[in-house]
């Protein structure tokens, strides 16, 4: 399994955008374009889905030895074999989360500022989602914050840190510019016209490796 130290690229597999049954071709899609670590986000779905999906992404995150995280549901874990939960600010804190999931995984934090990352890096959370840099259709409810704490970020906090909301291949180089080294990626790769070569063209610009 790959550890987190060596994940640039995290994608989701978001409900909103895909349908459950299609969740392992997608899964299969953005496997092949070349995440490093993939969260199922399925918010407004019950917990039964939640078990359903990641049941189907599983053997495919297994084979590519990537990590599989589930978005909220710390406590699924007892019975979901995913390596790991993400969790909000108002979700409660990171050894809550640990206790509701029972056993050794990743926990990983989202925060919007400066404060709440390195909070979260107090607390023990194992990598951080650092955003929404720009305005995205994703979480129409979050508000930007733009780049310029990327680089404060990197230098205050150690854990990984995923730079989300908004970023596309398009923007990514002006991103990794403002310093950032890790992404998350929704809709940009979601929603292209082919999920595994969006994959692998934004993966190739993040990680320098001409494709
Ligand atoms: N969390 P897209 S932004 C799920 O800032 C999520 O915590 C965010 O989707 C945060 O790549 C976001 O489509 C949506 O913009 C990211």
């Amino acid at each position: 399994m790959k550890p987190l130290s060596s994940c640039f690229l995290y994608g989701i597999v978001d409900l909103g955008y895909v349908a459950v049954d299609r969740v392992a071709t997608v899964t299969a899609e953005l496997l092949q374009g070349g995440v490093d670590v993939l969260q199922l986000r399925a918010k407004e779905y019950s917990k039964q889905d939640v078990v359903r999906c990641a049941a189907a992404m599983l053997p495919l995150t297994r084979r590519f030895g990537v990590p599989l995280i589930l978005n909220d549901y710390p406590d699924l874990l007892r019975q979901v074999d995913a390596e790991g939960c993400h969790v909000g600010q108002e979700d409660g804190s990171i050894s809550e989360a640990r206790e509701m999931a029972g056993r050794s995984c990743i926990v990983g934090r989202s925060t919007h500022s400066m404060e709440q990352a390195t909070a979260a890096q107090k607390e023990g959370a194992d990598y951080v989602g650092f955003g929404p840099l720009f305005p995205t259709g994703t979480k129409p409810s979050a508000k930007a914050i733009g780049l310029t704490g990327i680089r404060t970020v990197h230098e205050q906090v150690q854990l990984p840190i995923f730079c989300i909301g908004g970023v596309n291949l398009e923007n990514l180089e002006e991103i990794l510019r403002a310093g950032a080294r890790r992404v998350c990626i929704v809709s940009d790769l979601l929603l292209a016209s082919d999920v595994a070569k969006q994959t692998a063209e934004v993966k190739a610009a993040l990680t320098g490796r001409a494709k």
